[in-house]
């Protein structure tokens, strides 16, 4: 069952925040604009991330009404000039780095649109959950601007280069299948159900060892940016970490004592 927040997260008038025991649901709540993304809710976020209560565990973010997100509030570009072009660029990566490289894993549940800014947002998650409603698009090139939230960075280590080039250049929409089949999302569901599938699977990524889950957030994207040697040189300091943890050793005991589950075929 859902629970209100308390605390730092409470004043965050643009997110509906409840807790699910040790999984943190937050919802982008400007439903009457397509939960576009406005300064102030991508500094509430931002807020958010950093001030996650302790004991949480795993984070789902979804929006609330018709759609996941419509991007961008495409409203306050129109008087930016160049210099807080960038800041607002900057500001987008601060709080979306926060999402990807913060302390828990963050689901995102989609529905309906996920374009422009809202891709973005998705492509800072660690699981995307889509429903059949889901599509996914890329509509700068056609409102005359760029991807300024991560997305050249995030969105072709989802897709390649040449799919978001595809869909940047010629306004393809995909359909949630295509997106499943193009890599972003990992999992696709009946309509309205992703948010059931995204808290499913946050309470099951909860249960790990929290090292375990901060090394998968923190030393997979980056070995994918080193060299090989680089890498298997950050693999093997990770992994000892990780096993040295005492969570690490009782686990590894539990199941050496015959107490922890086997991995059952689906
Ligand atoms: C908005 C926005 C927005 C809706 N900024 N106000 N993103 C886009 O180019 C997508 C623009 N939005 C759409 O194409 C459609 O709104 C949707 C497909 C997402 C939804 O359609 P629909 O029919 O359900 O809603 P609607 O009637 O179009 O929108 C309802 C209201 O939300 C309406 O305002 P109202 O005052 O007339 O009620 C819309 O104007 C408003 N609205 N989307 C501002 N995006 C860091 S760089 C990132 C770059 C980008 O993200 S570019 C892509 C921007």
């Amino acid at each position: 069952a859902a629970q209100p927040v308390e605390g730092l997260l409470a004043g965050l008038d643009l997110l509906e925040i409840t807790r699910h025991g040790v999984v943190l649901q937050l919802r982008l709540n400007r439903p009457a604009k397509r939960n576009a993304l406005s300064d102030p809710l991508i500094q509430q976020m931002h807020t958010a991330f950093v001030n996650l209560p302790e004991d949480i565990r795993a984070v789902v973010i979804s929006g609330a009404g018709e759609h996941f997100c419509a991007g961008l509030d495409l409203s306050e570009l129109v008087e930016r000039d160049i210099g807080s072009g960038v800041l607002h660029s900057r500001m987008w990566h601060a709080a979306f780095d926060a999402i990807q490289f913060g302390r828990v894993p963050v689901i995102a549940a989609l529905h309906g649109a996920v374009v422009g800014g809202g891709l973005e947002l998705a492509s800072a998650c660690h699981v995307r959950v889509a429903d059949d409603s889901t599509y996914f698009a890329l509509p700068e090139g056609s409102r005359g601007i760029f991807v300024g939230g991560g997305g050249s960075v995030r969105i072709p280590r989802l897709m390649g280069v040449a799919r978001m080039t595809d869909l940047m250049l010629t306004g393809r929409v995909y359909s949630a299948a295509e997106g499943v089949a193009a890599g972003l999302a990992q999992y696709q569901v009946p309509t309205g159900t992703s948010l059931d599938k995204a808290l499913a699977l946050a309470t099951r990524v909860a249960g790990n060892a929290p090292m375990s889950n901060y090394a998968v957030m923190h030393a997979l994207p980056r070995i994918a940016d080193q060299s090989q040697d680089q890498g298997l040189m950050t693999e093997s300091l990770m992994a000892a970490v990780a096993e040295s943890t005492p969570e690490a050793q009782d686990r590894l005991r539990a199941f050496l004592d015959k107490r922890a589950p086997k991995v059952k075929p689906t």
